[in-house]
């Protein structure tokens, strides 16, 4: 009976954490005067959807070929999105589009190769890169849950000029940047950043912004047992989150490095600068983080991610004008 309780417990644990991992993260809670607000975001709550690679990079892809070198500059892109709602009308307003991991050879990656009527995504609804060759949607996903891909123009390091794809006539023929269900196996998995966090507003003031990094498991956010550090360095160190004191001097200080890339307040953003935060190949101090996460990064199972989830986030701000 015994056991047959305890399976019962475990698996009504397991829902409840389910449904922790659906709702993402805490409430916020406000003190009594409304002057902060605290919360916390869970180490695979990412902000799925945000962030994406415009193509085969060292930072995504083993290579030995990259579609991106140093130096390569986008000076044109057209974006577009499955548009597949209208795929069967018989109306010569449908814009038909073929997907590719590389257009140029489009006898590679046959699986992740998909053709669909597309609309142009507006550029009013996204930011790009054109030496760093990312994308940042203003919605999740550019608010497609299916295919996305690119029109560009590249200006390469070596002088040349590199058109990639053709829009001027049907079928287009497009960079896939994300497969409409992504798989680790697929080439474009690794093109969307999972080491972006939506701090669950835009309107705060940044100097006011608190971020620590603490080591618990589900559940357990806001124990006081959970270390926010590992050996006396704190994990934003370990990280590359704190590397710089309020001078801007390279010496840690213990506070978030508020006022560089890292946040993008207008959009209530907090970007690692690894790709793999908890799963990290570099440590940016000397203690490097051994107990990682990296099915936080490689896997789509939910459950999985779930039971190994070892890190979360304590965010507090003051919201603006309360300051
Ligand atoms: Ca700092």
């Amino acid at each position: 009976m015994q056991s047959t309780g305890n399976i019962r417990f475990g698996k009504l644990l397991l829902l409840f954490a389910v449904v922790l991992l659906l709702a993402g993260c805490s409430d916020p809670i406000t003190n009594g005067d409304d002057t902060e607000v605290k919360y916390y975001i869970r180490d695979y709550n990412y902000a799925s959807g945000r962030m994406y690679d415009l193509g085969r990079t060292q930072d995504n892809w083993e290579g030995p070929e990259y579609d991106f070198e140093p130096g390569d500059s986008v000076t044109a892109l057209k974006i577009f999105i499955y548009n597949g709602a209208h795929y069967w009308e018989d109306s010569l307003n449908v814009t038909v589009a073929q997907f590719w991991v590389n257009p140029s050879d489009t006898t590679e990656f046959p699986q992740e190769s998909q053709q669909t009527a597309v609309i142009e995504v507006t550029s009013d609804r996204y930011e790009y890169h054109p030496t760093e060759h990312w994308v940042l949607f203003s919605t999740t996903n550019a608010g497609t849950q299916l295919e996305i891909g690119v029109f560009m123009i590249v200006d390469k390091g070596d002088g040349s000029t590199d058109t990639v794809g053709n829009i001027s006539e049907e079928p287009y023929q497009l960079r896939l940047i994300k497969m409409k269900r992504p798989n680790p196996s697929m080439v474009t998995w690794k093109y969307m950043w999972r080491n972006v966090y939506y701090l669950h507003s835009t309107n705060f003031d940044r100097n006011t912004l608190d971020i620590k990094v603490c080591k618990g498991l589900v559940g357990t956010e806001g124990d006081e047992g959970n270390p926010d550090n590992k050996n006396g360095v704190r994990y934003i160190n370990i990280m590359g989150l704190d590397r710089y004191n309020m001078a801007g001097e390279p010496f840690p200080d213990g506070l978030v490095d508020v006022n560089t890339r890292i946040i993008d307040p207008e959009r209530g953003l907090l970007i690692f600068p690894n790709r793999r935060p908890f799963d990290p190949d570099t440590s940016y101090a000397e203690v490097e983080l051994n107990d990682t996460v990296p099915e936080i990064y490689d896997t789509n199972n939910p459950q999985d991610i779930l039971q190994k989830s070892m890190y979360y986030m304590e965010v507090r701000y003051s919201p603006q004008g309360f300051y």
